[in-house]
């Protein structure tokens, strides 16, 4: 087991540890929930130090040094988007096609073709909000997938596309979910979330769906027995009450449906887009992040780097401060972080490599499915050549 900083018992014996921070302490200790204020004082008050500890405690009494990734690729079906989020380095507007990329089906059905034979598990489809790629596309998408591979999971659409997919449509989220599911869809990523705070939204991502919108969807899925994931964008214009405020939505949620899988905290980088002029996150602020999270999420069961935008060197780094999940081996299959600035220009890693900087990290890494089944313990010795 990692012992980082120092364990949490030492720390919360110290004479000198911040009344404050102390009494937040020993609450997670009990599994008492911490409320937003005592959020914002570990934010304002808590250094990595004891933040890192009593993430790790949480993290360590749920998965020991247990660690999770799946084998998956993604399909990114298009860049072109009819919204212009100000973040986005990825998206081309429609009417500048001619500079951005639309897959057809068919070939989108030779990227999964590639995987023949390949013991992925999970396929993730998100991309640009199209004007012409309808519900009924993507129904048929879906379909020829599930023909071609049935185990594959398929993992697909965000709030945002599909908040726009079933407008279109003219159909209800309920409906519009019901189809895609039909047609084999199993569960939502989280994407599109960003901030949900009215205020922030409406100067990153003003018209997209709304907070409200994004969270209806996800309720809606859930409803249908559909799981699915949550994302917040930080490291821009939000201030600490808003990732609590966006935090707290999502933890509300979940103590309503329990249908989210994983918390993904998504850092903004400042590559190529209209909000370029603002300073990436520093990593203390990036692992005060990961481990107030860890803290307050508690009804979440897993904190996810997802290492194309964190790069690799510093989600290893986040396993010691309350994550649990690396997302997968991604094979090189998605354009949005590499577009955006991150160090990973061509994000793959082998499960080979993704096992080995797991055990530099003196932990052990486990396959799983998107639903956290467990597929396989890599135990040091027992890690296969492929
Ligand atoms: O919603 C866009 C983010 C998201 C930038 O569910 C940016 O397993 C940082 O949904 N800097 C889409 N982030 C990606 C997504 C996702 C990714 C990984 C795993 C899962 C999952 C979902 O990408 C967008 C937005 O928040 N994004 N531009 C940027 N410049
Ligand atoms: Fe479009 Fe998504 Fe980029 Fe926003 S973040 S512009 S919705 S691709």
């Amino acid at each position: 087991m990692q012992s980082t900083p120092e364990s949490i018992s030492n720390i919360l014996s110290q004479p000198t540890l911040n009344p404050a921070l102390k009494a937040i302490g020993e609450k997670v200790i009990r599994h008492e929930r911490i409320s937003s204020e005592e959020a914002l004082v570990l934010f304002e008050q808590g250094e990595i130090g004891f933040l890192g500890a009593l993430a790790n405690h949480i993290r360590e009494e749920k998965y020991g040094d247990h660690t999770f990734f799946n084998r998956n690729f993604h399909i990114e079906p298009t860049n072109l988007c009819v919204f212009s989020c100000a973040f986005c380095s990825y998206s081309k507007l429609y009417k500048h096609r001619e500079d951005g990329w639309e897959l057809t089906s068919e070939q989108m059905m030779h990227i999964v073709k590639k995987y023949d034979g390949i013991p992925v598990t999970e396929v993730h489809i998100v991309g640009g909000v199209h004007p012409k790629l309808n519900l009924e596309f993507f129904c048929d998408l879906l379909r020829k997938i599930k023909a071609h591979r049935p185990d594959l999971h398929l993992k697909g659409y965000t709030a945002v596309e599909l908040d726009y997919m079933f407008r279109k449509a003219k159909v209800s989220t309920e409906e519009g979910l019901n189809m895609l599911k039909e047609a084999g869809l199993q569960s939502l990523p989280g994407g599109g979330a960003e901030i949900f705070a009215p205020h922030i939204r409406t100067q990153i991502c003003e018209d997209k769906v709304d907070g409200e919108g994004w969270l209806d969807i996800h309720r809606t899925a859930h409803k249908l027995g559909m799981h699915s994931n949550a994302t917040m964008l930080y490291g821009h214009i939000e201030s600490y009450a808003d990732r609590i405020d966006h935090m707290n939505q999502l933890r509300t949620l979940q103590d309503e449906t329990g249908g989210f899988n994983c918390f993904i905290p998504l850092k903004f980088r400042n590559q190529d887009n209209d909000m370029s002029y603002l300073p990436e996150a520093s990593v203390i602020e990036d692992i005060k992040l990961y481990a107030v999270a860890r803290i307050f999420m508690d009804n979440f069961a897993h904190l996810k780097a997802y290492w194309p935008m964190l790069g690799r060197n510093n989600a290893q780094l986040m396993l010691n401060y309350g994550v649990d999940d690396l997302d997968g081996t991604i094979d090189d299959s998605t354009k949005i972080y590499s577009m955006a600035g991150s160090e990973e220009q061509t994000p793959a890693m082998s499960t080979d490599q993704l096992c080995e900087l797991i055990y530099q990290a003196h932990r052990v890494p486990v396959e799983r499915d998107t639903v956290y089944n467990v597929i396989k313990v890599y135990e040091k010795e027992a890690v296969e050549t492929n």
